[in-house]
């Protein structure tokens, strides 16, 4: 099903508050194919990194879509309680989950251990990130350009980054690369839209 940006935002205003949960809006992102003409602001590519692009933020939910060059990743984090939401637009995706042998932290002596994973989830794919702790890693091994988009609820702005050598958990702030379409500042930075 071919929807454009504006509708799958309509669509999910339209969630009544209490029904924005897991099975509810499993159901609207499922078959969603964005169009690609009315995605296109939103993808911006940077080197050796994903970027976050801001689509559309109230206090319920953020919709962002992510735009991973081949070979980048996120680090391993978790989605401070927050609900995820997850459905591939272009490309493929690694997703890859972890269990704390330590509880979530943040602090020292956290130890985590991979849970399971994803090898390879492509376009269409709409998953859902939760449970016990909620960590996990998301990364594009694969030799093509991927897009995501992500819907959390409640939006946050940090969360905890993990970090399996140091055996530590720490707060990450995370920043959008671009709000609504429009570019804010990453100086130096070779960006590029697709
Ligand atoms: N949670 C990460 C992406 S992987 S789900 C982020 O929002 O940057
Ligand atoms: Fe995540």
């Amino acid at each position: 099903m071919q929807v454009a940006v504006d509708g799958i935002v309509k669509t999910l205003c339209g969630v009544p508050p209490l029904q924005f949960l897991p099975g509810e809006v499993c159901r609207r992102l499922q078959g969603v194919n964005l169009d690609p003409q009315s995605l296109a602001p939103y993808l911006l590519f940077a080197p050796r990194r994903y970027t976050r692009n801001l689509i559309y933020r109230n206090d319920l939910f953020e919709l962002i879509a992510l735009c991973w060059e081949p070979h980048t990743a996120s680090p391993i984090h978790n989605h401070s309680g927050q609900l995820c939401w997850l459905s591939i637009q272009a490309g493929a995706l690694r997703l890859e989950n972890f269990h704390s042998l330590d509880g979530p932290g943040p602090g020292d002596g956290i130890r985590i251990v991979p849970k399971g994973a994803v090898e390879r989830a492509d376009a269409g794919i709409v998953d859902l990130q939760q449970g016990d702790d909620g960590i996990h890693r998301v990364g594009n091994p694969f030799e093509t350009r991927a897009v995501s988009l992500h819907v959390y609820s409640r939006p946050y702005d940090s969360c905890l980054a993990y970090d399996p050598v140091t055996q530590s958990a720490r707060e990450m702030r995370l920043a959008y690369h671009s709000i609504g379409g429009n570019l804010i500042g990453l100086s130096g930075r070779a960006e590029e839209r697709q």
